[in-house]
């Protein structure tokens, strides 16, 4: 069997990434249909060798289709996403707009897959910095449930989207030739410098992509009580995020012993050579589909804690690849079924 796909932000960072996911993991798809913003309209993309038209979103766009994979962010996903799932498709969203509806299942495939089977016609793709941990903490989690987490972020350009990395590229090159960096997508140049993360600020202090972390780890865990803390900065990096992290759990944690689940991990590349004082690193990680995790230490300040380091691919893993992870398990499971109609207005 084959689907009718459509992707919703086709010509976006996330949205070309799906297109090549799709060809390279070989989805089976029986028509691909390109929707993004009336700009794009006209223009073209390629998907298996042929040159496929993008086309404007519109009330007719979802005629047919199975399967909505969008990443056109949240007010695009909110108005769409609902006809969507109208029309019949089920629609698995990388924006925040659906994440913490509980009638939405939030799924990183390797931590929460049968979460899935819940959905009634959308499922939320997590925030790119929440999935990336995820992955590398689970395994520990499982063996030896996480107290609390405090993490730290080093996000690349890649987050806020295609124009946010030419923005980078370009203040590059205008500070390299002495001249003065201007910024649009961002509040301020990134080339050379970095901020707390651009999100809005929230009155508790913590910028929304901070409260993510906390709000959509918790979800996916199926841990309400988790404590968790984060502090987000955008680093000028083109496409990986990195993460320091610190885990307390109730007792120690053998080192070795989160080393040797972490080699074993699925989605997971341990990388650690301590002799070469080398361990993940976001160039390594851009590209790769996996998340590279290394630099696992006792917390010296805590019998209880445990450090890590990560680099992942924020377009990759961090976004598009979870999504079409999230469609072939919903292939695999028999779950790319219309919602019933009672449910999907
Ligand atoms: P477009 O290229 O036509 O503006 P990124 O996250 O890399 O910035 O990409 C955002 C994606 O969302 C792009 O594909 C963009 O299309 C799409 N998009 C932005 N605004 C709209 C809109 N009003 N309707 C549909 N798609 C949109
Ligand atoms: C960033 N994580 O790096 C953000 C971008 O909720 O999906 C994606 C925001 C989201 O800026």
């Amino acid at each position: 069997q084959s689907y009718k796909v459509a992707i919703l932000g086709a010509t976006g960072a996330v949205g070309t990434e799906l297109i090549e996911l799709l060809q390279s993991r070989q989805f089976p798809v029986s028509e691909l249909k390109l929707l993004a913003s009336p700009r794009s309209a006209g223009r073209t993309l390629t998907f298996q060798g042929e040159e496929l038209p993008i086309e404007a979103v519109g009330e007719n766009s979802f005629a047919n289709v199975d399967l909505v994979l969008a990443s056109a962010g949240g007010s695009i996903s909110k108005a769409w996403a609902p006809k969507a799932v109208a029309a019949g498709a089920v629609v698995i969203d990388n924006s925040s707009a659906f994440r913490m509806d509980p009638q939405v299942p939030l799924v990183v495939p390797e931590v929460n897959p049968d979460a899935a089977a819940r959905h009634q016609g959308i499922i939320a793709n997590p925030n790119c910095t929440t999935i990336l941990m995820s992955v590398a903490i689970w395994p520990l989690h499982q063996i030896q449930p996480i107290k609390r987490i405090v993490a730290a972020t080093y996000q690349s350009a890649s987050g806020a989207g295609a124009r946010a990395m030419e923005e980078v590229k370009t203040q590059a090159k205008a500070i390299l030739q002495g001249e003065t960096p201007t910024s649009e997508v961002f509040p301020y140049p990134l080339a050379f410098n970095l901020f707390p993360h651009n999100s809005k600020l929230t009155d508790q202090g913590y910028c929304e992509e901070e409260l993510k972390m906390v709000h959509e780890t918790r979800k996916i865990f199926g841990a309400p009580d988790l404590r968790i803390t984060a502090t987000c900065i955008r680093v000028p990096v083109l496409r990986a995020h990195s993460e320091a992290i610190n885990l307390e759990f109730d007792a120690p944690f053998d080192v070795a012993q989160a080393r040797e689940l972490l080699s074993q991990a699925p989605g997971v590349k341990l990388v650690e050579d301590w002799q070469a004082n080398y361990f993940p690193m976001p160039i390594e990680a851009s590209g790769r589909d996996e998340v590279l995790v290394g630099r696992i230490r006792q917390d010296l300040s805590h019998p209880c804690g445990l450090e890590l380091w990560l680099s992942g691919d924020q377009i990759r893993k961090g976004a598009a690849l979870n999504a079409v992870q999230i469609a072939e398990l919903l292939v695999a499971r028999n779950l790319l079924q219309p919602a019933a109609p009672a449910l999907a207005t």
